[in-house]
């Protein structure tokens, strides 16, 4: 029986000599070596006890060992849980007893902060280092590539993703070998890839950009990809002559521009620039193009949904638009109300329904009832408007979101922290404008009555508990919040307030 998502990435690529991942200093992996690793790994998983369906929380840092355990988890049937290598041991205690995961592997450096974690949710603890290094890589290094392929089809689970809620508690994402699978399919048609395509990957690879978007895409393409281990501006501005596209977030794209050595003459190569994840401005785009020529494609997605819309390839790539829905996907715009269907031109909440579109919360049916309609369409909770040719405006969110570098911060998870320090009567978490991130946090606390806040303690508990991208870089001691008549906190009040917190100092 087949395994579609195995076969069609990783297992038409066994014994291939095609380059796959370019590394540091000259070394290259190429794809059939790359297959016989995961087989390894895979191997390692069956022997520490993994059956398919099992959860695999994986926390480790960038590297071609974790892009194959990746792919052990997809041959062995494993629901692949991948976190953010900033989240806090506190953080990650949630995530794995959510879902249950029965087995967690980290980087050893992580190793002694983790064990207490993985040991009272009943999973077993395994490393994974950067450089080959971890238990589960010794394991593996012992073991024969495993050619087993556990049974699969389109509707098994292939992971599963948190994304933090506006109630402060983070869902699981359920995501189906067919949702990654068509997305992928899609994109590669649409953006034309092939297996003469290099793609400049400094994207992590714990989230749906770096990994469904940039990996899925290069390996259903055939294609190769210069692995680095983040964005380090020196890194790429010296890998970019080798790379035929690149995608990132656009923090990626205004740190190209900040530096005078990406000319016109360092891109005029280049066949594509990607950009999502959080709103590119009309500026960029703009500057972008003043400066190499390239159009930036931007394309909209989510956790839940991979991606959803994209400008053309061929066509014309709208500045400050995301363009249309991808072949397969349905978007529309409603009435955040009703839920009725608006008229062209009017802003509404943003709807999308197809392949691509996830299964539900792991274990949470109400809120999934919430998101997920009946019919299929899934509420996104970004505000946007479509123009007559069907082009998507995202113009807002109607969820209380802040997005900082393209890792999202949901203030309600810090309001609920800052509510519990001692002295704080209660808090408010706005966005601000960053040259550098797009946004970021500023905290606001209103004082118990007759009590003071020591802001040196507020800051350490936010520094245990909270990944260190997710804390409030200002933080102001108010009166009072601002209110409306009906005793709502004026969050726009707020953000216009602090708007400048961040625009003078970077
Ligand atoms: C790192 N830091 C951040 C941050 N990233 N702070 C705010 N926002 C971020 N995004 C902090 C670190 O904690 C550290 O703080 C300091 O910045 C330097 O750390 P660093 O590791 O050197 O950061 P840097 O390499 O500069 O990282 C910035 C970045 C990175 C933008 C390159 O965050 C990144 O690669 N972002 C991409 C996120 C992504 O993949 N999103 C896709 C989600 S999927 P200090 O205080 O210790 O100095 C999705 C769906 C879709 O949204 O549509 O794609
Ligand atoms: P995540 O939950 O990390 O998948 O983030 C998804 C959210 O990122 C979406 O709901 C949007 O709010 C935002 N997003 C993604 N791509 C874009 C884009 N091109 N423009 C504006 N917002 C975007």
């Amino acid at each position: 029986m087949a395994n579609p998502l195995y076969d069609r990435l990783f297992g038409r690529h066994a014994g291939s000599d095609r380059s796959f991942l370019h590394l540091k200093d000259g070394a290259e992996l190429n794809y059939g070596d790359f297959v016989a690793e995961a087989g390894r790994f895979a191997a390692a998983l069956r022997e520490i006890g993994l059956a398919p369906g099992d959860r695999l929380a994986i926390q480790v840092p960038k590297s071609p060992q974790a892009l194959a355990l990746i792919a052990a988890c997809v041959q062995t049937g494993t629901v692949l849980l991948p976190l953010n290598t900033a989240y806090t041991p506190n953080e990650l205690s949630y995530f794995i007893e959510n879902s249950g995961a029965r087995a967690v592997v980290c980087d050893p450096a992580s190793a002694t902060a983790l064990q207490p974690v993985a040991e009272t949710c009943g999973a077993a603890l395994w490393t994974l280092g950067a450089s080959s290094d971890g238990t589960l890589a010794a394991r593996a290094a012992l073991l024969e590539p495993s050619t087993t392929v556990a049974p699969r089809d389109g509707a098994d689970l292939a992971a599963i993703l948190y994304t933090s809620g506006t109630t402060g508690r983070s869902k699981g994402a359920m995501l189906t070998q067919t949702n990654l699978l068509s997305n992928a399919e899609a994109l590669v048609a649409y953006w034309r890839f092939t297996d003469q395509d290099v793609l400049l990957h400094a994207l992590p690879i714990f989230h749906t950009h770096g990994l469904f978007v940039g990996t899925n895409v290069t390996l259903l393409a055939g294609g190769a990809m210069i692995f680095l281990p983040k964005f380090d501006i020196d890194a790429v501005l010296e890998a970019l002559p080798e790379a035929t596209t690149m995608m990132g977030v656009p923090t990626f794209y205004t740190r190209l521009l900040e530096d005078a050595r990406f000319t016109r003459q360092a891109a005029q190569h280049m066949r594509l620039f990607v950009s999502g994840s959080a709103p590119l401005l009309a500026e960029t785009h703009e500057r972008f193009e003043a400066r190499t020529g390239h159009r930036i494609l931007e394309r909209y997605g989510m956790t839940e949904t991979n991606m959803n819309t994209s400008n053309p390839y061929d066509g014309e790539r709208r500045a400050g638009t995301v363009g249309r829905a991808l072949p397969g996907v349905e978007v529309k715009v409603t009435d955040p109300d009703s839920g009725a269907a608006l008229p062209r031109g009017e802003i509404g909440m943003v709807e999308v329904r197809g392949p691509n579109v996830f299964r539900g919360y792991w274990q949470m049916p109400d809120k999934t009832a919430e998101e997920l309609r009946a019919d299929g369409f899934f509420i996104t909770g970004d505000l946007g408007r479509l123009d007559a040719d069907g082009y998507l405006t995202i113009v807002g969110r109607g969820k209380d979101l802040i997005i900082s570098g393209g890792y999202n911060i949901y203030p309600k998870e810090i309001e609920l922290l800052l509510d519990d320090q001692p002295g704080v009567l209660e808090s408010a978490v706005v966005a601000a404008p960053h040259p550098d991130f797009g946004e970021s946090p500023v905290a606001a606390l209103v004082p118990q009555p007759g009590q003071s806040i020591d802001l040196e303690a507020v800051r350490a508990a936010m520094a245990r508990d909270l990944a260190r991208f997710k804390q409030p870089k200002r933080i102001e001691i108010l009166d009072a919040l601002p209110r409306n008549t009906m005793g709502k906190v004026q969050k726009a009040e707020l953000r216009e307030r602090f708007a400048d917190s961040f625009l003078q100092t970077v």
